[in-house]
């Protein structure tokens, strides 16, 4: 919501000092890397990384664990603590606590809401761990973290919208929307953006309920809105992710309407499923959200962990796909 682009750099060098030692092992001297714990003899020093997944509720989650796994791995200099919280917000914050007990040398979470991260975040900072966000944000402070990196959600919402509002906002449009998990940053800031962009336009909401970010959610809240509705009286589908949307394909189908025909759909993401969805002429429109964060958030700890100084705000570049560049893109899609 508040993600301030480039908003200057952190000031990480007194906390990276302090860390010195919290590394565990024996801290056979040398000023650099403060706060890594000691490897084999002659070795770089592995950092050991607390990672709070949100979970496993979608293809693009699937995407970014895999792209996080894979950069803080062994061969990279990393001990991974990894944890998916299955998308309960208190479990996710019990494995943040969990980690700062066992002393890790840095955390990085993918916050599942936005709200109630104040306490764990200052219990980190007292324990002298640094925190880096991946993915989506937090309402907290941001002295209370080191660094973020995600994707522009807001924008990602806008761009969507400028696609409605542009193909068909000078007809009366009924459209429904299946939100992502309430409370969580994207499915904020994703309606912000949406909602800016067709201000003015013949489109009207008629309903909108979340999803919770998963293939079943939207199938059955889709079920709902086609219940309560009826096929004719819904134009548009705005889903805040793919999964929602293939799970409203099947449920538009099994209502015997055309999907991407009858009732046209554009979402938020780009998954290959997705993208597939796109080519086949069932979804209209995906706004991309790259899952591939892995890399940027791994260099950001090392950063941090030295004593480096990083941009507080990092995002990612997005594009987005109509059905032919969907074509064009799916034999060489990476996720
Ligand atoms: O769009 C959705 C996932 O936080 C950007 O979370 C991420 C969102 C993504 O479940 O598919």
């Amino acid at each position: 919501m508040k993600v301030k682009l480039l908003s200057g750099v952190a000031t990480v060098a007194v906390l990276a000092m302090a860390l010195t030692g919290c590394g565990g092992g024996s801290s056979s001297g040398g000023a650099s890397g403060g706060g890594a714990s000691e490897g084999g003899a002659g070795a770089a020093k592995t950092i050991k990384v607390g990672f709070a997944q949100t979970g496993s509720e979608s293809g693009w989650r699937a995407a970014n664990t895999k792209s996080m796994k894979e950069a803080f791995s062994k061969e990279k200099g990393f001990d991974l603590v990894f944890n998916a919280a299955d998308n309960d917000p208190a479990a996710q914050i019990a494995a943040v606590r969990s980690f700062i007990s066992q002393g890790v040398d840095a955390i990085v979470i993918a916050p599942i809401v936005s709200d109630g991260w104040d306490d764990v975040l200052k219990e980190a900072q007292s324990a002298k761990i640094p925190v880096i966000l991946e993915d989506r944000t937090v309402s907290a402070s941001e002295d209370l973290y080191a660094a973020w990196v995600g994707d522009d959600f807001k924008k990602e919402g806008e761009t969507a919208g400028k696609w409605a509002a542009e193909n068909l906002g000078t007809a009366d449009t009924n459209m429904v929307v299946l939100e992502g998990t309430t409370g969580s940053a994207p499915a904020n800031d994703r309606a912000e953006g949406f909602s800016s962009a067709i201000a003015g336009t013949k489109i009207k909401t008629v309903a909108s309920q979340t999803g919770d970010f998963t293939r079943d959610g939207g199938k059955k809240v889709m079920e709902g809105f086609l219940q309560k509705f009826g096929a004719d009286g819904i134009d548009l589908v705005f889903a805040h992710n793919d999964d929602m949307a293939l799970g409203a394909i099947e449920a538009i189908e099994a209502a015997g309407a055309k999907p991407g025909t009858d009732i046209k759909i554009v979402s938020i993401d780009a998954v290959k499923d997705g993208m597939q969805a796109l080519a086949d002429g069932k979804i209209n429109y995906i706004v991309e959200c790259n899952p591939l964060l892995g890399d940027q958030a791994a260099e950001l700890v090392k950063k941090v962990v030295a004593g480096q100084p990083v941009e507080k705000t990092t995002y990612a570049v997005d594009g987005a796909f109509d059905q032919e560049a969907a074509k064009a893109a799916l034999p060489t899609r990476a996720y």
